[in-house]
């Protein structure tokens, strides 16, 4: 079955599913880089409520890599539908915020130039962890990073967020215009914060007067993002164009479940989002914590033990009974207690309903897609419970399984001998050190934690980390994941 192309021709046949404003009437107001599934699903949904009311808020996204999402968005006008699925069924909605779709390797300026816009007042970001260019143990800039190191040699033609960022409010300085907000949309521990220091780092290296400006001038809100949205499959987008009766080239998938929490601290205009269910709050802090600790935390445990396990995806992992009560001990008896306590937030109901959007029967959200990059996710998912627990002399059984398992998985072979495709940052440096070390699991995991800008200094050197670690590694490499879990529970069963 072939259909047309989704596009602005659609608005009649398509009505109770259209964007409610005039698009012809919209103008940019924000500037997002990293216009992903996420971004997509998430931020655009927001602004795209916010449309109907203040047409000032527009978006234009940049790609700072690859030109797909412009291609198939393109010729669809920047339409696209959004997809909510869950036991109950599926809803669709078509979000018009999208302009335009920059590509930045196409045309670098055309992108500086674009956020240097006098109506331009934010730009947001979702370039996942590994696109501030940082050391995820630290929270610094590596000035040793390939793009950091091209980016303070062509600061006009830059290749990282930080760098076009910077470029920007460089041009924004010499053109008298006031700087927009820096909204980070990451899932890094106090992302604001770490953007912030980010982009002080890459000023200060590139010997400009910009790092005490952005000192001072720059606002970096904090925000909390949350909500599960998996890669979309051919699948997808051959159910969404028979519902539809228009192809769409690029719809997104999520659960219906959506929270943002921003700290309130713009020098300058934003959009209401609050009027969409966004929460403006003071300090973000708890939120996020509570979030990237119990959500991120048990998603990254459950990709490697689950893809370990032969689980293709979240949903199908947590079918196995063990699965999901080793998911329940971790958030309740581990991470938990190492949580402060948060105006407006329950923490029990918050794990139930966790447990609930793990179990989402209609999302394909592959275990492989999760355990990309933990190397730049373990510090601030699992790393930072432990160092908690660990001062307050508690156990970690259950948070040291999801780091053995993740030592597991990036030794690149699974339980059954089968290559595993790890993708990471560090990959190289990570299979240097897993081939010396071979599959003995103290050797292994002392090699493992010897990488610094993951464990730190301090980890490598505790006992009760080391010994809980290697005991869990052991059990994964010597009986397969699922053993692993068993084992967990009856050691669990005896305290
Ligand atoms: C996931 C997140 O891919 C991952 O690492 O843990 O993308 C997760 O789905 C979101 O943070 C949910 O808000």
């Amino acid at each position: 079955m072939t259909f047309p192309r989704l596009g602005s021709g659609a608005a009649g046949t398509l009505a109770a599913l259209w964007p409610r404003y005039d698009r012809t009437k919209i103008k940019t107001g924000i500037v997002h880089l990293g216009v992903g599934a996420f971004h997509r699903a998430h931020q655009a949904v927001y602004t795209d409520g916010v449309l109907a009311r203040d047409p000032r808020w527009g978006i234009a996204g940049a790609s700072l890599r690859a030109a797909d999402t412009r291609d198939a968005l393109q010729p669809q006008d920047g339409l696209y539908a959004l997809s909510l699925r869950d036991g109950q069924g599926e809803t669709l909605r078509i979000i018009g915020a999208l302009r335009e779709v920059l590509v930045a390797p196409e045309a670098p300026a055309a992108l500086i130039a674009a956020m240097a816009a006098p109506d331009v007042r934010i730009v947001s970001l979702t370039v996942t962890e590994k696109g501030y260019c940082h050391d995820p143990a630290s929270g610094r800039l590596r000035a040793d990073h390939p793009d950091v190191i091209h980016d303070l040699a062509h600061p006009n033609a830059p290749r990282s967020a930080p760098g076009y960022i910077l470029a920007a409010l460089r041009a924004r300085r010499a053109a008298g215009l006031r700087p927009f907000s820096v909204l980070c949309c990451d899932n890094l521990p106090a992302n604001g914060h770490t953007v912030h220091q980010v982009l002080q780092d890459l000023a200060e290296l590139q010997g400009s007067d910009l790092a005490s400006f952005i000192r001072g001038e720059v606002a970096c809100p904090s925000t909390m993002v949350d909500r599960i949205v998996p890669a979309t499959t051919d699948e997808d987008r051959a159910r969404i164009a028979g519902l539809l009766g228009y192809e769409d080239a690029w719809p997104v998938v999520s659960e219906p479940f959506s929270q943002w929490v921003i700290e309130d601290q713009f020098r300058a205009d934003r959009p209401d989002w609050a009027a969409e269910g966004a929460e403006f709050v003071a300090d973000v802090a708890p939120f996020e914590l509570a979030k990237l600790r119990l959500l991120n935390g048990s998603h990254s445990s459950l990709a490697y033990l689950g893809y370990l396990s032969g689980d293709e995806t979240v949903a199908e992992a947590m079918t196995r009974p063990d699965m999901a009560s080793f998911v329940a001990h971790l958030m309740e008896h581990e991470v938990s207690p190492t949580l402060p306590a948060a105006a407006g937030l329950d923490l029990a109901s918050y794990r139930r309903a966790l447990q609930m959007r793990f179990a989402n029967p209609a999302l394909r959200h592959r275990t492989w897609q999760i355990a990309m990059d933990g190397s730049q996710k373990l510090p601030q998912r699992l790393l930072g419970t432990i160092r908690d627990r660990l001062a307050a002399g508690a156990p970690i059984a259950a948070l040291a399984l999801g780091v053995a398992a993740w030592m597991a998985y990036v030794t690149g072979i699974d339980g059954q001998g089968k290559a595993i495709d790890v993708r990471d940052p560090l990959r190289d440096e990570l299979r240097r050190r897993t081939d010396a070390a071979g599959r003995e699991a103290a050797r292994l995991a002392q090699a493992l934690v010897g990488v610094e800008a993951i464990f730190g200094t301090d980890l490598p050197q505790n006992k009760q980390f080391m010994t809980a670690v290697t005991a869990a590694l052991e059990q994964i490499l010597q009986q397969g994941a699922p053993s692993a879990l068993a084992w967990f529970h009856a050691c669990q069963a005896r305290l």
